[in-house]
């Protein structure tokens, strides 16, 4: 059991005795935790808050926005645009960066996030969350412009997500492991409950939404297929299935007690490399589960060497316990 210290004692340790964050990043985690407390309170009040329901307008992706998909959208811009700690922002929820005002000092940090992730389930009462990820701002005095958020994965410098479920959980990392913080609603602050979480490199456990069956590349059919055969086929066990359909909620599950996620590629659209959004959930999720001992490629690569070509690149997603990923990987380059 982690010892019972706040995200902020926690943050300090993480600046001054381990030396992994400077001072301007504790700042930006701190506020961006802050922002996620206060989605959480929208999200609990539900139908009381009049927050269910349609927004009546559609996002970059051409999806329906949900009432609550643009008040986190809000929160998060609000919460940090003051701060002096970012230069820009990117959001599942907006076509181009949001450039800091210049009323605001502007700092060195590019925050990208989907702001309520898994919003289908909002007006049906299943766990959502928000997922971010945070990015140096390339040198130069030059201006901050879209392109200096195309950086692969491996340049991070913290990733995390906030599950809104039966508890607020806020999972992150800054490169060294991963920690897992609940939200003491009497006292209003997260409180660190786990830490150096590690994933179990070995599973029975697969998450991906078998109505897409038909439409998926072999690799994935063969992978999914062996588990169905259960302990009579090539695996020689018997697995489960989980889908919420939640992206955080799966992944707090594989998290939680290891497991295989899958949104891979499919006939469908030929051309979308997947459905997932490469730079706001692949990356930060990706970065989650290497740094808890898990693996996450998009069959062929592993997801945080991939170099965007743009703000809301796609990519097919399959994340989670290592040997499990590395053989559906395998099975890909058996082709
Ligand atoms: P499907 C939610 O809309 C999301 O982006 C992810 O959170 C989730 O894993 C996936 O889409 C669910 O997609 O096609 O099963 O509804």
């Amino acid at each position: 059991m982690a010892k019972r210290i706040s995200l902020t004692r926690y943050l300090v340790e993480q600046q001054r005795v381990a030396g992994h964050i400077p001072s301007e990043l504790r700042l930006l985690l701190e506020v961006v935790a802050r922002a996620c407390k206060s989605i959480s309170q929208a999200v609990n009040k539900g139908a009381l808050g009049g927050v269910l329901g349609s927004a009546d307008s559609e996002n970059v992706q051409g999806e329906m926005q949900k009432k609550l998909d643009i008040i986190a959208n809000e929160v998060l811009i609000e919460a940090n645009e003051w701060g002096g700690h970012l230069a820009a922002m990117a959001s599942e929820e907006m076509d181009g960066i949001y450039v800091v005002p210049n009323r605001y000092p502007q700092g060195e940090y590019l925050l990208l996030f989907d702001p309520l992730d898994g919003s289908s389930n909002i007006d049906v009462n299943v766990s959502i969350g928000t997922i971010f990820s945070v990015l140096k701002k390339p040198e130069g005095d030059r201006g901050v412009e879209e392109t200096d958020f195309l950086q692969p994965g491996s340049h991070q410098v913290a990733a995390g997500y906030c599950v809104y479920g039966p508890q607020t959980t806020l999972v992150l990392t800054v490169g060294d492991g991963v920690a897992m913080f609940t939200l003491d609603r009497e006292q209003g602050s997260f409180v660190l409950t786990q830490e150096n979480v590690r994933i179990p490199e070995d599973t029975k456990e697969f998450a991906i939404n078998m109505s897409n069956m038909r439409h998926w590349d072999e690799p994935v059919r063969r992978y999914i297929d062996e588990c169905l055969q259960g302990k009579e086929g090539p695996r020689g066990k018997d697995f489960n299935m989980r889908w919420i359909a939640s992206m955080v909620a799966d992944v707090h599950r594989i998290m939680s007690r290891g497991g295989i996620f899958m949104y891979p590629w499919d006939k469908r659209e030929p051309n979308k490399p997947g459905k997932l959004r490469l730079l706001y959930e692949a990356n930060p999720m990706g970065w989650l589960i290497e740094q808890a001992g898990g693996a996450a490629t998009n069959g062929r690569q592993r997801i945080l060497d991939i170099q965007p070509g743009h703000l809301h690149e796609r990519v097919s997603v399959i994340l989670g316990s290592k040997n499990e990923v590395e053989r559906v990987t395998s099975y890909h380059s058996a082709l």
